[in-house]
């Protein structure tokens, strides 16, 4: 019997552990409405700086945040299942940290900056970084995170990926996410709509419990355990 098809789909509470704040929990970023009203092109538009002030603030409390048993699970996956794939909400970089290679990044990255008008990239992990905000290197212009916004639309051919992976896994893993927003959030839903398991790793229920496994715990402990557990069924098969 071939290995079964695995994916995963997370979200902030996989580097939790790792200390990086997640966006809804108590002590989450500058409390959730202030991040939705701060993650849009219109609010970078009227305050470019005050925009940057919060993405300096997350690199800066990112910068020394080294990735946690759980990412550190999903690389190992990656290395031992042949089409695993990783599908990611988040900007932090653990996951490349910890190994993994084959990852979708859905919502980009925060370690890169882009230029607002021409196409000058550039990685850049300086904290904090000055001056604020910064311009383009090559054109002068304003420089933005490179991330999606609210309202913003996802690179296509990372949403096409996706997309397939989850239909046609037999197994989705859903790891630290409240699963609200999306399309991220759809993703478990098409595994589960052709007939695969999903199974959620989440320190409280979401709106997928209602379709998915859900074992409650920090996912830092739970998740390892569940992937060993699961590893030695496939030696006994
Ligand atoms: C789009 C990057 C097309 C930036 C992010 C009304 C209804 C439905 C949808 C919409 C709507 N109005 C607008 C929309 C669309 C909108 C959306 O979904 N809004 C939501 C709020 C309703 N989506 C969009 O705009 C997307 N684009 O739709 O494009 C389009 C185009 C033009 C016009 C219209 C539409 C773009 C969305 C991407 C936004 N960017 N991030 C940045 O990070 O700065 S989203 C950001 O928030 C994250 O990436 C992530 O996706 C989300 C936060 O969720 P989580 O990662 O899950 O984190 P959270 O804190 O919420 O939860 C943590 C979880 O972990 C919790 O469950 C907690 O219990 C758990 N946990 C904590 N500790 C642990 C743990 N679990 C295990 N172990 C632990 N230790
Ligand atoms: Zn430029």
């Amino acid at each position: 019997m071939s290995l079964p098809r695995i994916v995963a789909l997370t979200g902030a509470g996989v580097s939790a552990g790792s200390g990086v704040p997640t966006f809804r929990d108590a002590g989450g970023l500058w409390r959730q409405y202030r991040f939705q009203e701060l993650a849009t092109p219109q609010a970078f538009r009227r305050d470019p700086k005050l925009v940057w002030e919060f993405y300096d603030w997350r690199r800066q409390r990112m910068a020394h945040c080294r990735p946690n048993p759980a990412h550190e699970t999903l690389a190992e996956m990656e290395r031992v299942l042949p089409d695993f794939l990783l599908v990611t909400q988040n900007i932090d970089g653990l996951h490349a940290a910890a190994g993994s290679e084959q990852v979708v990044y859905l919502h980009g990255d925060i370690w890169t900056l882009r230029c607002t008008r021409c196409t000058y990239k550039e990685r850049n992990r300086q904290a904090p970084l000055e001056p604020l905000p910064p311009s383009c290197p090559r054109c002068g212009a304003l420089m933005r995170p490179d991330v999606v916004w609210f309202g913003e639309s996802l690179d296509p051919h990372a949403i096409a990926r996706a997309w397939e992976a989850f239909e046609q896994a037999d197994i989705a893993l859903v790891v630290g996410t409240s699963a609200v927003v999306y399309p991220a959030a759809q993703l478990p839903w098409l595994t589960h709509e052709k007939g695969g398991q999903v199974i959620e790793f989440n320190t409280q229920p979401t709106p997928l419990s209602d379709i998915a496994t859900t074992i409650l715990g920090p996912c830092e402990e739970t998740l390892p355990h569940w992937w060993a557990e699961f590893q030695l069924k496939l030696e006994e098969r």
